[in-house]
């Protein structure tokens, strides 16, 4: 009897309590935060006469009232729910904002992870044969060969313009080794309008999208034709024609960015989508969960895709976080999420354009993992064999090959040939050779131009620090290079 009582007159309090707010009678705030009233949009905030609060259907998302309309806060089912109430009664739930959540007697603490890692989704297995029951998104001849001709032209620049940096002909370079189906994979399922924020390993999309390999000397050489005017290291490749934003070093800066861009499209109703990259380490700065969350809420059209190549650096994954990985975050922020296995071009493919599509037809977010490798260094200023094993490599290298596994299905498709296979190696080869001597060739830009494009009108402090850069050249010619007129 007593428990009825006492039940009842919490149940009355709650109403009256709930009345008064709507009426903007009294200022709750601190009787709201003391007893367990569904609050509804306060989230321990003051509540006042006029506040809008948040009501929400039993399990559905929230909607905004003004103080004096007429409300049921509870469900009339959950008015009887109370009535015939148990301890244990789990069915007994709380209108929060995101909607309702059920009470549990039980003091569960929900696992730090779940006892299975979330699957990677594959199509081709190990020797390049299609895994049956795989779905697969249909690949015309046509793409299927601009792909793997796109991974070997990567492969091939990648080698040739290493060597080039270790010759000392440009300061810089970074591979993509062991992750070229990424970058060349996602870019097949993308369109010209889908707008890439890239990380710095993905060169790959911008090949795709019609980037030469002379542009791409160009830049790593910093000559005159360099879109960036030999104002940004090697590798830091932009391109306007292409939809595809310079990259910037700073780790993770793409990804916020990204989320803005996404929501430009959405506000100009486009049908495209933002493609950011990122890598395993980036996700450990604070942009990209600041990113995920405004794509969630948001609600804009990007995708997010994580190259998880198990390395940032020298660190190791490992070390870099304790979570399955990347793909469990995105159900963290409320956004759809896939795991794909990096290496395989098809599934990436596949898993790019359900997302893309998915992206732009809800207005959502949606975060891809693509697990994979970095079988080169970090970048030409590294050395991996100083934290990794020459066999971990290796392994990498030759049994986990994205070029060899597509290439091993390209071919039994009867699309490919061994001896398509020499005459493209040969070509390309000759083509990056040629694109870096004539990249070489060129005139630097002019040494006035290192400090214009910032302000429209040139400030009193940039003139002084030019005036004090051409005395300096001028007491020391032999240090500065004589292809740069000044
Ligand atoms: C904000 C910031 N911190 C540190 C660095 C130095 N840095 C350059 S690359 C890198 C590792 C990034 O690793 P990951 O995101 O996994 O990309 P990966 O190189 O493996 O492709 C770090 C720490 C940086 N560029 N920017
Ligand atoms: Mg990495």
């Amino acid at each position: 009897m007593a428990h009825l009582i006492s039940k009842s007159r919490r149940l009355l309090e709650k109403r009256i309590l709930f009345s008064a707010i709507l009426d903007g009678r009294s200022k709750v705030s601190s009787v709201f935060q003391s007893r367990m009233i569904p609050a509804a949009g306060f989230c321990g905030g003051k509540l006042e006469a006029g506040d809008t609060i948040l009501v929400g259907p039993r399990g559905g998302r929230f909607k905004s009232i003004k103080s004096g309309e007429q409300v049921q806060f509870f469900p009339s089912s959950s008015s009887s729910d109370e009535d015939d109430h148990h301890d244990d009664d789990i069915t007994e739930g709380l209108d929060f904002p995101g909607g309702r959540v059920t009470f549990t007697p039980q003091k569960s603490f929900i696992s730090e992870s779940s006892a299975k890692r979330v699957p990677c989704y594959r199509v081709l297995d190990d020797d390049g044969y299609i895994i049956r029951g795989s779905e697969i998104e249909q690949v015309s001849k046509e793409v299927a060969v601009k792909m793997y001709t796109g991974m070997v032209t990567i492969q091939t620049m990648d080698n040739i313009f290493y060597e080039a940096q270790r010759q000392g002909r440009i300061s810089f370079y970074l591979t993509s080794s062991g992750e070229e189906a990424i970058g060349i994979a996602s870019a097949a399922a993308l369109m010209p309008d889908d707008v890439v924020l890239p990380q710095y390993r993905e060169p790959g999309v911008l090949l795709w999208r019609g980037f030469t390999l002379q542009e791409f000397a160009n830049q790593c050489f910093g000559n005159k034709q360099d879109y960036g005017k030999g104002r940004q290291m090697p590798i830091h490749y932009g391109s306007k024609k292409h939809n595809y934003m310079t990259i910037s070093s700073p780790i993770a800066t793409q990804l916020p960015q990204a989320a803005g861009a996404a929501y430009s499209l959405k506000m100009d109703k486009k049908e495209a989508c933002v493609v950011a990259y990122t890598g395993d380490g980036g996700t450990s700065e604070g942009d990209f969960h600041a990113a995920l969350n405004f794509a969630a809420v948001m609600e804009v059209p990007v995708v997010f895709i994580c190259r998880n190549n198990g390395w940032a650096i020298s660190t190791p994954t490992t070390e870099q976080f304790r979570s399955d990985g990347i793909v469990v975050r995105g159900q963290a922020y409320g956004i759809r999420s896939i795991r794909v296995d990096g290496n395989d071009a098809l599934a990436v493919y596949g898993a790019i354009s359900t997302a893309r599509k998915m992206a732009i037809s809800e207005k959502k977010p949606i975060l891809v993992e693509a697990l994979t490798y970095r079988v080169g260094h970090h970048s030409t200023s590294d050395d991996s064999t100083k934290y990794r094993t020459v066999n971990e490599i290796e392994h990498w290298k030759t049994a986990r090959s994205p070029i060899a596994r597509y290439r091993k299905w390209v071919q039994r498709n009867g699309w490919w040939s061994d001896e398509a296979e020499s005459q493209l190696r040969g070509d390309i080869r000759k083509q990056v050779l040629q694109a870096i001597q004539l990249a070489d060739r060129t005139e630097k830009p002019p040494l006035e131009q290192l400090f214009t494009d910032v302000y429209e009108d040139f400030p009193s402090n940039l003139r002084e620090q030019e005036k004090s850069l051409r005395e300096t050249i001028r007491r020391h010619p032999q240090d500065y290079p004589p292809d740069v007129p000044v």
